[in-house]
């Protein structure tokens, strides 16, 4: 199968964003609480975890609209966090998704609502009868577990929370890998396990999502920092971005950023290694896997 990437992502965010309309749709009647949910979700998002989680389903022979249901609620709680992350008692950030963050127009009460009124319309979608169709009732099941347990205090949430706590810390490799599998690389890896059980995946195939998930979770983190710290590098005049990467909580501040980024090449190559024996399906996910490292947003 060939496929154009390019056009590929561009398919699939209309896609996501047709449903993500359609099961958050304006309303005049919604009050500020909608518009300030709406403002974040569709701020222009890349949209990565619901086209991962769609991909995992085409991988194993699913028909990826029937995780489409799955595919929103995971935008839904990725954009959340975002919001809560930007928030004054965390982040503080007055940029996102290149517009001014939620709470800078909302207000800060309203843009905690507004995160916590999309973390519920996730738990409506993946458990609504009308979004998940004619799934079979305990798939719909698992992959709603695997998705709400990848956000909360044993994934996402308790990364976060790793994170605030080790902000005095010095850092070292395995604290940082403690908060990335977790703050970034577990609704990463339950988009693709997620997509995997809703398609009826065996064991041996889920497994090989969920390997191939946690890899690029770690190898998009690094890439993460990496673009960070060239952005960092640039405003503060320093030549190469190692002395901006001192002191922080990633993996050019341990590694160094030309061990950090070989580091996610490896991981790309090995999670493209492991889905490849899942046949011609999986190549959007190798294509994934090579996109993630070479991003440049
Ligand atoms: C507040 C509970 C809570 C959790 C926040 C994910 C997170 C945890 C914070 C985000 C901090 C951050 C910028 C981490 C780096 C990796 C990351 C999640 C980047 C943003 O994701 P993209 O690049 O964003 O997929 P878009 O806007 O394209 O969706």
């Amino acid at each position: 199968m060939s496929v154009d990437l390019k056009q590929y992502l561009a398919q699939r965010r209309q896609m996501v964003d047709a449903a993500l309309e359609a099961w958050l749709p304006a309303d005049e009647s919604g009050g500020v609480i909608l518009k300030a949910m709406r403002y974040s979700l569709f701020a222009g998002g890349k949209r990565l975890r619901p086209i991962l989680c769609l991909a995992g389903a085409e991988a194993v022979g699913g028909d990826p609209r029937r995780a489409m249901f799955c595919a929103c609620a995971l935008e839904m709680i990725h954009t959340y966090s975002l919001i809560h992350d930007d928030l004054p008692a965390m982040d503080d950030d007055d940029y996102r998704r290149g517009v001014p963050t939620n709470h800078k127009v909302f207000g800060q009460g309203m843009a905690v609502l507004a995160g916590d009124g999309l973390l519920t319309q996730a738990m409506v979608l993946l458990t609504d009868a009308a979004a998940v169709g004619d799934l079979p009732a305990e798939r719909a099941r698992q992959a709603a577990n695997v998705v709400m347990r990848a956000a909360g205090h044993l994934g996402m949430v308790g990364g976060q929370a790793a994170d605030l706590l080790a902000e005095t810390m010095e850092p070292d490799l395995a604290m940082v890998d403690y908060i990335h599998a977790r703050k970034t690389g577990a609704l990463i890896c339950a988009s693709l396990e997620a997509g995997g059980i809703l398609a009826g995946a065996d064991r041996d195939r889920l497994s090989r999502l969920v390997r191939y998930g946690r890899r690029i979770g770690l190898a998009f983190q690094i890439a993460d920092d990496l673009l960070d710290l060239e952005g960092d590098a640039e405003t503060l005049g320093k030549a190469t971005g190692a002395d901006a990467a001192k002191g922080k909580m990633t993996y050019p501040a341990v590694l160094g950023p030309a061990q950090a980024r070989q580091t996610g090449q490896r991981l790309v190559e090995e999670a493209v290694a492991i889905i490849a024996e899942l046949g011609p399906p999986a190549r959007p996910l190798e294509l994934l896997a090579h996109y993630i490292m070479s991003r440049t947003h």
